[in-house]
């Protein structure tokens, strides 16, 4: 930051004070509860003889706006911080899937009109388009999208709390998915979610990676006591 008299010279000398403020609810985070703010080398000191004061700041691991304010003297300004993952588009909604997963924390469909679960690179998107659509086509059923990431990635906190993370989920190129066979399979009915035709599915996938030149990674997921959670977790990404 500079600091200059009112005809426009660098004023030497003075005091600087920083602050960081994030912006509430942007980033898709819908929820407050203290959100937190990255940390400056130097949050003071004075300018220097080019009016300036320079240090670093380190910003949070969340998607979203972090405002800076620089004050000193009885003069105070401020700069808004985009902290985001670039690039990253909303799938779009296409009948051969059903996109769900909002909470109140990060609204999403079904039961919010705004989407802020499934952003993605558009690799990402195109991939899920094609499953889902060659599945379809085979006689599968319409499956399900649950979390991808939010607007502008960083860390997912599913729970709203700024902590508990997402397995992964931050840089557009994971996908929740799930299909919705209730009885597959037979032995273990606990898992719900599964695709009906998952052998089906894993030559689509295949044949989707290679046509356009990804590498996709899927399973079943479990959580760390071993009880399922319902949904595939994907890694989609450019190159095989
Ligand atoms: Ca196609
Ligand atoms: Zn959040
Ligand atoms: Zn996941």
């Amino acid at each position: 930051m500079r600091v200059t008299s009112p005809s426009g010279r660098p004023v030497q000398g003075f005091p600087v004070n920083l602050t960081a403020r994030a912006v509430l609810y942007s980033g898709g985070h819908d929820h407050d509860g203290n959100r937190p703010v990255g940390i400056f080398e130097q949050n003071h000191g004075q300018t220097n003889e080019n009016g300036e004061f320079r240090t670093y700041y380190y910003a949070t691991q969340f998607g979203g706006i972090e405002r800076i304010i620089a004050s000193g003297g009885n003069i105070s300004d401020s700069a808004d911080l985009t902290v985001r993952v670039p690039g990253l588009i909303l799938l779009y909604d296409y009948p051969d899937y059903i996109k769900v997963g909002g909470t109140q924390n990060h609204h999403g469909p079904p039961d919010w009109q705004e989407d802020h679960n499934h952003f993605c690179m558009p690799e990402v998107a195109n991939a899920i388009f094609e499953i889902a659509e060659e599945y379809v086509d085979s006689g599968g059923e319409r499956i399900y999208i649950n979390d991808l990431s939010l607007p502008y990635g960083g860390l997912f906190d599913i729970e709203g709390n700024w902590d508990t993370p997402h397995n992964s989920h931050r840089k557009g190129e994971n996908a929740d998915i799930a299909g919705n066979c209730v009885i597959h399979p037979p032995n273990r009915p606990e898992e719900r979610g599964r695709f009906c035709r998952e052998n089906q599915m894993i030559n689509i996938i295949d044949v989707v990676a290679r046509n356009l030149n990804l590498q996709i990674n899927w399973s079943y997921e479990y959580d760390r006591q071993g009880n399922p959670r319902h949904h595939y977790h994907f890694t989609i990404r450019g190159g095989r």
